[in-house]
């Protein structure tokens, strides 16, 4: 009797053009599309073990050491039986490899930063769910392919499967065959591209995005502008920003576009906060940097962006990264106190 396994692990991502709001909520399709950058850091991963044997009874998944239930017709289930049809498909076109789809799976994933507090663990968690069953099964699918699976289980986990800038397409189908996502540009093409993540808090978040996004599309009508009027430009814009390493628009429209985002979760009923005084004042640093750095000739420096929780991504090129950590650090010197230096700040290359 034979085991299959796989081992791997994938990168959070954070997102310049905010995705927030679903057409579909069964099958996760966006309100509109949406452009991340993937953070390649050791620090920052979903690692991910999948199994699959006779002997197992059912499918069975631990998060953190913890198990978690399967609820079926969930996100889980869907992901995992999504990916035993692509086996299925798979076996039926090559007679000779091993009839495993039948299997019950076990996974295994581990985060190594905190679950749920804002920093996108459910991308990269789902990413690396369906990477693993990708590799368990040897698919040969694409990212892309598997980006439409990643995504029913969690909107922002499709573009965790590329490095680099990555955009997820919203698509027009009610199917969502053509909401997927694709790599806008490598790392590479802009290295010397970083981001800086302070930890202002790494508590739960209040508001999960999950139901505070269907509760804007429900109520915030300035959420309509933003899908028909702001976003579309905005894909543009930033597309080409990335491909002309222009940073200036890159981290205009970055911050721009955090800022629509706080603003549609504030014009929500009943509103919600997912920044706090210290995720404030860092926009206001940030902003007095740029301020400066323009009055004196220069261009931005910097770009702030907030997810749904307070903690703040500094985006910034190599070259100016050391003293936006230094201003961070003078003043902010108790953020996040409780936490030793070392997980305070995060400094990633995009990856
Ligand atoms: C993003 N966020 O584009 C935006 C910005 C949070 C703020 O994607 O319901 O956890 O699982 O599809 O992917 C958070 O939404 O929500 C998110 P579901 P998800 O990164």
């Amino acid at each position: 009797m034979s085991t299959y396994q796989a081992t791997v692990s994938a990168p959070v991502n954070i997102a310049c053009i905010k995705y927030w709001g679903k057409r579909d909520t069964k099958l996760i399709l966006p309100t509109n599309s949406s452009l991340s950058v993937t953070l390649d850091q050791d620090h920052l991963r979903s690692t991910t073990s999948a199994r699959c044997d006779p002997g197992f009874e059912k499918d069975a998944l631990w998060l953190n050491g913890k198990e978690d239930e399967i609820k079926p017709g969930g996100r889980l289930a869907t992901c995992i039986t999504e990916m035993k049809k692509l086996r299925k498909e798979y076996e039926d076109q090559n007679p000779n490899e091993p009839k495993i789809s039948g299997y019950s799976v076990r996974i295994a994933s581990e985060n190594n930063f905190p679950t749920a507090a804002g920093l996108a663990s459910s991308a990269s968690g789902f990413a690396a769910l369906v990477y693993a069953l990708a590799t368990l099964y040897k698919l040969p699918s694409s990212p892309s392919q598997l980006s439409l699976i990643a995504r029913q289980g969690s909107g922002s986990a499709c573009r965790s499967l590329f490095g680099g800038f990555v955009a997820w397409e919203m698509g027009t189908s009610v199917t969502g065959t053509d909401s997927f996502a694709v790599q806008v540009a490598p790392a590479e093409h802009w290295s010397d591209m970083h981001a800086l993540i302070c930890v202002v808090s790494d508590a739960k978040k209040g508001t999960s995005s999950t139901s505070g996004m269907q509760r804007t599309v429900e109520t915030s009508e300035l959420l309509q502008w933003r899908i028909k009027e702001v976003v579309p430009k905005r894909m543009k814009e930033m597309q080409k920003a990335i491909l002309d390493k222009d940073f200036d628009t890159f981290a205009t429209i970055t911050m721009r576009d955090s800022n629509q985002f706080h603003a549609v979760a504030l014009d929500t009923d009943p509103p919600i906060f997912y920044m706090n005084d210290t995720s404030r004042a860092i926009v206001a640093m940030v902003t007095e940097l740029n301020r400066v750095s323009v009055e004196n000739g220069g261009g931005l420096k910097a770009a702030y962006t907030y997810d749904a929780g307070p903690n703040a991504v500094i985006y910034a090129r190599e070259k100016d990264m050391k003293e936006i950590v230094n201003m961070v650090c003078h003043y902010f010197p108790l953020l996040a106190s409780t936490q030793p230096y070392e997980d305070r700040f995060k400094l990633f290359s995009a990856g």
